[in-house]
């Protein structure tokens, strides 16, 4: 089922200067990009994108990092994409992803793992939401699309 996903470089990615490798890894595997911003988080929105983990030990310094600096959030689209990217991001700690998948080749600490993509269809609408308006997510045909999908 083709549907949509949200996914942000978190300031870390963007300051490594991963922000093109980790978008090719999308592009490549056939996923089409439908919006695309850099933005800084203001402490606001950081809340409300992870109201899930308020109250949790690690809640004011996620909210630190995520708010630290520019990030680039995406719509991302394509069959089961919600699952798709969360399986090319790895696990949660870079420690425990594996290789071949964005953490477990560019980073090493939960603290600092790059990436965010939403972990549900009900999470997806919600985060895509929370960045972006109807006009900033493009609907346009990709000619390779035949070759992607049978
Ligand atoms: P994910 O980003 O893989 O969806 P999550 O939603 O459980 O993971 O947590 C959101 C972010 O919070 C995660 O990317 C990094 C941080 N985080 C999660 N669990 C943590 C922990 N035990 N210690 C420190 N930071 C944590
Ligand atoms: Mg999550």
């Amino acid at each position: 089922m083709i549907e949509r996903t949200f996914v942000m470089i978190k300031p870390d990615g963007v300051k490594r200067g991963l922000a093109g490798e980790i978008v090719s890894r999308f592009e490549s595997r056939g996923i089409k990009i439908c919006a695309m911003k850099m933005m800084r988080i203001q402490k606001e929105l950081a809340e409300r994108h992870y109201a899930e983990h308020k109250g949790k030990s690690f809640f004011d310094p996620l909210l630190g990092y995520i708010t630290s600096g520019p990030v680039i959030c995406m719509v991302l689209e394509g069959d089961n994409v919600i699952s798709i990217a969360r399986t090319m991001m790895g696990r949660t700690n870079p420690q425990d992803a594996d290789p071949g998948t964005i953490r477990g080749d560019l980073a090493m600490q939960t603290g600092r793992n790059i990436i965010h993509g939403s972990d549900s269809s009900e999470s997806a609408k919600r985060e895509i939401e929370l960045f972006f308006n109807d006009y900033e997510i493009l609907k346009y045909d990709k000619p390779d699309e035949p070759w992607i999908y049978e």
